[in-house]
């Protein structure tokens, strides 16, 4: 299996988030990248391909030129406003601030308020390299995608920025670009059939799910922690199943916490088999091991021994598969973690070489 990997990532390297109210270190940080990559190189079986740039064009296919646009100029147009290396939104577009028809409306004559249109959350904040990383990831997830296509197997983008929580025209959730959702929009188009998000992040993918809403050519499915208790807390719920043409095209799976291994694993099980009721084409694995019973942000159960099995699984589908880094913060068994899925989804067995 090949994996795809850019040192670009370094680019987009906060200091700090700020979670209620206070500025901290923050938990997406580029060491969780290089964390995997050291761990995937050290494994003969998987190797790495060349990551080649892609154009702009397949980005605005799922995202709002317009967002886009704003996200190359953010950083520069809020340098001044800001006292430190980050931009961190103060002021939110929330959905109270519109009346019908006015949603639209993108104040850009004042950069914090435009840096508050495209953001849901104080936890993203925007450096001099955010766009550049952001690029580099969807160019990440697309070389992989290529690679799929052509040998209709199985390919891992190491993408980060991770993209799960971005929409169409907002970031959030350590997101900016869905990666996710641009490689599965092309695959679709490039395959001429629908295609499948499977995203077993800990978090919902609210930004895949709402870019997809009222499609019926990329099916959506998400296994996460129960958005009453878990973020990002307004989307998630089970009975969000797609809308017009995309009714049944969604579908959540609300997690408890400390689900382990056993139940998981059942589950996920389940969501292929739905999966391989829709008929699709292709599938693309929004891969989060937040999951894990260290991970410092989340509280589900799974041990290590989880994740190769759950990889496994997506072999019973027999279909071009791309799986694309989201989160996961354990920078202790991050990386094997990853490398037990990928060997999974490869078809290779268990142990692997050292
Ligand atoms: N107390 C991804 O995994 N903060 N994003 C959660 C919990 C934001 C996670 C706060 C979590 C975003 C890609
Ligand atoms: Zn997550």
């Amino acid at each position: 299996m090949r994996w795809y990997f850019s040192p670009k990532h370094l680019l987009h390297d906060p200091d700090r988030e700020v979670r209620a109210g206070t500025p901290t270190p923050g938990y997406e940080v580029a060491r969780r990248a290089e964390i995997i990559a050291a761990e995937l190189s050290r494994d003969e079986e998987l190797h790495r391909g060349e990551v080649r740039a892609y154009d702009r064009r397949v980005i605005d296919q799922v995202h709002d030129p317009r967002m886009v646009d704003w996200l190359e100029e953010a950083w520069a147009e809020c340098r001044p406003f800001s006292e430190h290396r980050e931009i961190i939104p103060d002021v939110y577009r929330h959905a109270g601030l519109s009346v019908p028809g006015t949603a639209g409306r993108e104040p850009l004559q004042k950069p914090l308020a435009r840096l508050g249109f495209y953001s849901f959350d104080s936890m993203t904040p925007i450096v001099e390299g955010t766009y550049e990383a952001s690029r580099s990831a969807v160019d990440v997830a697309l070389s992989a995608l290529e690679h799929a296509l052509e040998t209709g197997g199985v390919a891992y983008g190491l993408c980060r920025p991770p993209g799960h929580h971005a929409a169409s025209a907002m970031i959030g959730g350590y997101c900016y670009f869905n990666n996710a959702a641009v490689t599965a929009a092309e695959m679709a188009r490039r395959l001429g059939g629908p295609v499948a998000i499977v995203d077993v992040d800990y978090h919902h993918g609210n930004g895949t799910q709402s870019i997809f809403y009222d499609r019926d050519d990329v099916f959506y499915a998400s296994l996460h922690g129960a958005p009453a208790r878990a973020f990002p807390y307004y989307l998630g719920y089970r009975d969000e199943s797609g809308q017009g043409a995309g009714h049944g095209w969604n579908h959540n799976v609300e997690l408890e916490r400390a689900v382990a291994d056993e139940e998981y694993l059942y589950l996920l099980a389940r969501v292929i088999e739905v999966v391989h009721a829709k008929n699709v084409v292709g599938v693309v694995i929004s891969l989060g091991v937040d999951t894990y019973m260290n991970d410092p942000i989340s509280d589900l159960a799974l041990s290590k021994a989880a994740y190769f099995p759950a990889g496994r699984l997506f072999r019973e589908l027999a279909l071009p598969t791309v799986v694309v880094q989201e989160g996961g913060y354990d920078q202790v068994d991050l990386g094997v973690n990853v490398r037990s899925f990928l060997r999974g989804v490869g078809g290779l067995d268990a142990a692997g070489p050292v």
